[in-house]
């Protein structure tokens, strides 16, 4: 691909002028958000000649859901610094005349970009449309022309015409022609509809869904994706061969989790094969156990690697998102792989993140006995990469727990930090005041169980803030571990109003909103805790003050009806 990094990499991105009051202690320093209003799902990002480009879900007009929702853009060379440019998509045709709603983009042969997206047409049915770039040769893609023939696609019968969105990014078949997913919904039954087409224009819907669920609901945000079978790089989305496995990946409205199935994919039959079945409990894969949904992920043809992004929602009121006037985040975008048993996804921050790292402190070789707390000082502790591996006590003293199928999130509410077990509860305080009244525990405790050894990861938020108006979760998720086991790893992205964890290595990610009265800016403090009878060490902890991201624009974002 000719690269358009060198030239483009000499733009200086002007400075911030945001359009939300300076200072709010809850805005973050180095997650995407845009400059003002409401965000919500990634849309359509990709790598194209050198520039990132990320979509989303905005509203132009205020911080909370719009009537009429727009395609935002912004560039970057890095995925951490950003430049906010014009919309791309704004509602102008009867097609999508009350929302340009998510897909995704598709690379075309010759190279050439091609979006996807749901319009909510003039009788507030859901169709798919295109739109592709005005000038290939403008590094930044900054103008997108609807085509002709929209809408290229309609609900295809069984399917409730208001109920069929978010095509996926496409893949071709050995045969030349082009497929995508699109989610969907008949009553409480939630549907993927599988289409296809030889020119990209004109699409035939396959009758027969490509994956059904009854009760629960729309599936929205498809994702449908290989992996490799060994090692961390990315596959394209086209590949396909003996070397690879595939992902469907479905966000379910009911929930508003984000649930995940690795699987075989035979082409030949339009046939995705699942490795498990969805069983609605504990044991389904999800990629996040917290606040992540309606993500998306890409190739990244700079690095070789698949990309994954996620909204990240308030679980303030929408009293303070309008106070405030913004609303939503995107995850820091993660790098998403096949575990090597094959049985799971692994994540992991971009590497990229690592360049807001700022001053660092580390522990090293320290003993945590039962009930102590230990303050990690000298960062900036409002916004931290933090990462530490635990040793851990000889196994066979874990609390005894009954039976395989316990709720993780039920047991973490009853086993909440502060009670004391025997390996556990131990993990991280963040965002905490110093006196601890205010405090988000992300910690793991481990159970002797009939079949061997489970760890529960769960993150607290009931003692997060001493407000009492807002939604405090617990999350949590209990996975198996090998008993000759010794470490156990935690890193956490803290940024003011997001945690974002991610266990064991990328095994378990859990991401929590939590907005402190107490413990913001210089009186956030972090600390590491354990309150199990058994000690346990910190065998090294690592962490760094972040620096803020750049974001900046270009050029004045005008109101689309002004
Ligand atoms: N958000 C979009 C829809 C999608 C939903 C509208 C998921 O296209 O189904 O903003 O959050």
């Amino acid at each position: 691909m000719e690269n358009f990094a060198k030239d483009a990499s000499s733009h200086s991105i002007n400075s911030i002028k945001y359009l939300v009051p300076e200072n709010q202690p809850h805005r973050t320093c180095y997650h995407f958000q845009p400059p003002h209003n409401w965000m919500n799902d990634p849309n359509g990002p990709m790598y194209y000649k050198g520039v990132y480009h990320f979509f989303y879900q905005h509203n132009p007009f205020g911080p909370t859901f719009g009537k009429i929702m727009v395609w935002a853009h912004s560039v970057s060379y890095d995925l951490i610094n950003w430049i906010h440019l014009k919309h791309a998509l704004e509602p102008s045709e009867p097609y999508d005349i009350n929302g340009c709603y998510s897909g995704s983009v598709t690379i075309l042969s010759e190279e050439k970009p091609a979006i996807l997206y749901t319009g909510n047409d003039n009788n507030k049915n859901q169709v798919q449309n295109l739109a592709m770039p005005k000038n290939l040769s403008d590094p930044y893609l900054r103008e997108w022309v609807k085509h002709s023939q929209n809408p290229v696609m309609v609900a295809p019968s069984g399917i409730e015409m208001d109920n069929f969105r978010d095509p996926t990014t496409a893949w071709k078949g050995n045969d030349g022609k082009w497929r995508v997913i699109i989610g969907a919904k008949n009553g409480d039954d939630g549907k993927v509809i599988l289409c296809h087409s030889e020119d990209f224009v004109h699409w035939i819907l396959d009758p027969i869904p490509f994956y059904a669920i009854d009760n629960y609901g729309m599936c929205e945000c498809p994702d449908f994706f290989p992996v490799s079978i060994c090692g961390t790089n990315g596959v394209d989305t086209s590949v396909q061969n003996s070397s690879i496995r595939h992902v469907l990946k479905l966000s379910y409205q009911n929930e508003q989790q984000e649930h995940y199935f690795l699987g075989k994919y035979q082409p030949d039959q339009e046939n995705f094969m699942t490795d498990t079945k969805f069983t609605g409990t504990s044991l389904d894969l999800k990629l996040d156990y917290g606040a992540f949904y309606a993500s998306k992920t890409f190739f990244d043809y700079a690095k070789k690697r698949r990309i994954l992004w996620g909204w990240v929602q308030e679980s303030d009121t929408t009293k303070d998102d309008i106070e405030k006037g913004w609303a939503g985040l995107q995850s820091i975008p993660r790098q998403v792989w096949l575990d090597k048993s094959g049985k799971q996804l692994m994540q992991w921050p971009i590497e990229e993140v690592e360049k807001l790292r700022d001053k660092q402190v580390s522990i090293l070789g320290k003993k945590l006995i039962g009930g102590s707390t230990l303050q990690v000082s000298g960062i900036t502790a409002s916004q931290v990469d933090v990462e530490v591996l635990f040793e851990l006590p000889e196994l066979e003293s874990a609390e005894w727990l009954d039976g395989n199928e316990v709720d993780p999130e039920l047991l973490c509410s009853e086993e909440y930090a502060s009670k004391s077990g025997t390996i556990g509860p131990f993990g991280l305080l963040a965002l905490a005041s110093e006196d601890l009244t205010e405090k988000t525990a992300i910690f793991f405790r481990i159970y002797r169980t009939p079949n061997g050894y489970k760890c529960l990861m769960c993150s607290d938020e009931s003692r997060s803030s001493l407000r009492q108006d807002l939604n405090k979760r617990t999350y949590a998720t209990t996975f198996d571990i090998d008993p000759n086991i010794k470490t156990i790893s935690l890193r956490s992205l803290i940024d003011r109003s997001i945690i974002e964890s991610f266990g064991e290595e990328g095994r378990v990610c859990l991401t929590n909103r939590v907005y402190p009265s107490l413990a913001i800016d210089k009186d956030a403090h972090l600390y590491v805790f354990n309150n199990g009878t058994q000690t346990v060490f910190i065998s090294k902890l690592n962490a760094w003050s972040m620096k803020h991201a750049e974001f900046g624009y270009e050029e004045k974002i005008e109101n689309i009806n002004s």
